[in-house]
């Protein structure tokens, strides 16, 4: 069974697969159990009547199941779990909220345009209470094994290093040093590979929620 994934579409490129974060995780989760899936990329500046009938909220990832369309990236998950349990890639409930507020903390440094509003520092505090988890309990959220945790976290700070490195020149700082090693270890996964966006679509991405 060929299941059918609706992505978001590259900025700018609507063939190519773009830069939604939701949707990486959603596929890093169907390539780790290996589920065979269909991509449909969708232009979210020119949304298809179809999806907006199917979804009327609009938005990416929705997953075909049993031929209804199911969206949010938490639900789409919850379900891959339940209908193919292996291999099991669920957190143990004491970590699954471990990271969660990573990456509101890196949007709002990225917008903001006022160097004391101490956005950055709050970023630094969630990426260094990061580190010391994984130092405690790594290399991965959980342990030895990759979780659900690290394939949503995964894209999101893929997202932060290239739109952070693009639009504020700043860099995750070295002595962050297990965090490091994660984020190479996660990137280099041959399905991150495959599902991620090209750097200069997710900097297209975010440009326009950078400089309004
Ligand atoms: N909570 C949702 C968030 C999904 C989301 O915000 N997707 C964005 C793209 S990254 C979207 O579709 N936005 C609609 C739009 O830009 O029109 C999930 O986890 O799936």
């Amino acid at each position: 069974m060929t299941l059918e994934v609706a992505v978001k579409a590259a900025a700018g490129a609507p063939d190519v697969l773009g830069d939604c974060p939701f949707c990486q995780r959603v596929l890093l989760t169907l390539e780790g159990k290996k589920v065979p899936y269909k991509l449909i990329l969708i232009n979210l500046s020119d949304k298809p009547k179809w999806f907006l009938e199917v979804n009327p909220e609009g938005k990416v990832p929705v997953v075909k199941f049993d031929d209804k369309w199911v969206s949010d990236s938490d639900v789409i998950v919850g379900i891959l779990e339940e209908k193919f349990p292996e291999p099991a890639l669920v957190t143990p409930s004491e970590f699954s909220s471990v990271g969660s507020k990573v990456f509101g903390a890196f949007v709002t440094f990225l917008k903001s345009k006022d160097p004391s509003d101490g956005s950055e520092q709050a970023l630094l505090a969630e990426l260094k209470a990061l580190d010391e988890h994984l130092k405690a309990h790594g290399p991965y959220v959980a342990g030895e094994k990759v979780t659900a945790v690290d394939l949503a976290l995964a894209p999101k700070l893929y997202h932060l290093d290239v739109a952070l490195g693009h639009f504020k020149k700043w860099t995750v700082p070295a002595d962050l040093t297990h965090l490091h090693k994660y984020k190479e270890s996660l990137f280099s996964l041959e399905s991150f590979q495959k599902t991620k966006a090209e750097e200069k679509y997710v900097i297209a991405g975010w440009e326009p929620k950078v400089n309004p």
